[in-house]
């Protein structure tokens, strides 16, 4: 057997010193350790191959999004994060990816400009039901197939005076999330959830507006956020985006002003029930895929949130020392100063 990597990618790791991860992994699944030394390699017994033909096979990249391992191969080639994307189905994860994605071709926004991906096919295949160019005539997202594991996409960022960061943003079917508070094992499978450097929930504001679904919500996503830090997926000090979704209903609904009080008492349990654990915790909203665009932009709010990923301050915050979590009050975007119903 070789000797552990000694090397670690990511300043803040003390792998040489204590062999230990400081962002929890398992040796063999983190992303930044690497760097054997050339003399933990074994001397290779070379084959006897004169006159043979080596084989050669060579892997194209899909263009799809990335597995688990796959995932790990593009995270050790330059600085990276990964996002934890958590929420029930049809909560709005995969139309925030592909909002995500949208928003950066058409430019850059704060500094931050798209510079590749290797999962352009995966983010064309979802974000195409939600364009016009699809021929619908409301903006739709496939749902993501509930037991499968988690995929990641991936999008390399330019941001000024800081170069290039590699952003994988992880995907998997909010049925699977949702069976994990019923059974906490479940959540051990989460590896994406494991190896967020900012792990973002989301709450879908469509269900909020609705009277009767809205007790669920409220039930919900506090349970999601307790049963993932129970289960240790979301490591100590990680920052938290709490996203009020479909920005575009809340606004219609007339219960905007009661919508945003229940996503203000959300965002106050969590972040009274986690402040040892959790770091800095912060509430958005969005319309990633809007289905009426007259009061709404396609995409608005999915710019703070990007901001957010990038500079979200490192997941290794010792306990005691973390930030109070901010808020923001939105209700005058929702409201209008319109009252409640
Ligand atoms: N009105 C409105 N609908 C939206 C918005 N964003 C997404 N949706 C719709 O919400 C539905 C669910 O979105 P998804 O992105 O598939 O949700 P999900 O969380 O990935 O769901 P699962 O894959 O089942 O876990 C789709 O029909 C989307 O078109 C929005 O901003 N406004
Ligand atoms: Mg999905």
């Amino acid at each position: 057997m070789g000797k552990p990597p000694r090397k670690c990618s990511n300043s803040d790791c003390n792998l040489a010193l204590d062999g230990k991860c400081v962002e929890g992994y398992e040796l063999e699944d983190c992303p930044h350790a690497g760097g054997i030394s050339i003399d933990d390699i074994p001397v290779a017994e070379e084959p006897e191959t004169r006159g043979v033909a080596p084989e050669r096979t060579i892997a194209l990249a899909s263009g799809e999004a990335l597995d688990r391992d796959a995932a790990s191969i593009h995270q050790r080639r330059r600085v990276s994060r990964t996002i934890g994307l958590i929420g029930p189905n049809d909560s709005g994860k995969t139309s925030l990816i592909a909002g995500v994605y949208d928003l950066l071709q058409k430019g850059p926004v704060s500094g931050v400009a798209f510079a590749g991906s290797s999962t352009l096919i995966g983010f064309e295949r979802v974000c195409h039901l939600a364009r016009a160019v699809s021929r619908r005539i409301v903006p739709h997202t496939e749902r993501t197939s509930r037991g499968a594991d988690a995929t990641f996409f991936h999008l390399d960022l330019h941001r000024d005076g800081a170069g290039v960061m590699s952003l994988f943003i992880g995907d998997r079917s909010g049925e699977d999330y949702l069976a994990a508070t019923d059974q906490i094992s479940q959540a051990h499978q989460f590896f994406e959830v494991r190896r967020a450097g900012c792990v973002t929930v989301l709450v879908n504001g469509d269900h909020l507006a609705d009277p009767v679904l809205r007790h669920e919500v409220r039930a919900t996503t506090p349970q999601l956020v307790d049963t993932l830090i129970e289960a240790r997926a979301i490591r100590e000090g990680c920052p938290l985006a709490i996203v009020l979704t479909k920005k575009d209903s809340v606004v219609a609904s007339p219960h905007a002003e009661r919508v945003q009080k229940d996503f203000d008492g959300l965002v106050a349990s969590i972040s009274a029930s986690h402040e040892t654990h959790l770091g800095e915790v912060k509430p958005f909203l969005i319309a990633a895929s809007p289905k009426d665009c007259e009061r709404v932009e396609r995409g608005e709010g999915l710019e703070d949130l990007l901001l957010f990923w990038l500079q979200a301050s490192s997941p290794n915050a010792s306990v005691g020392v973390c930030p109070r979590p901010s808020f923001e009050r939105m209700i005058d975007q929702l409201t209008n100063g319109r009252p409640d119903k």
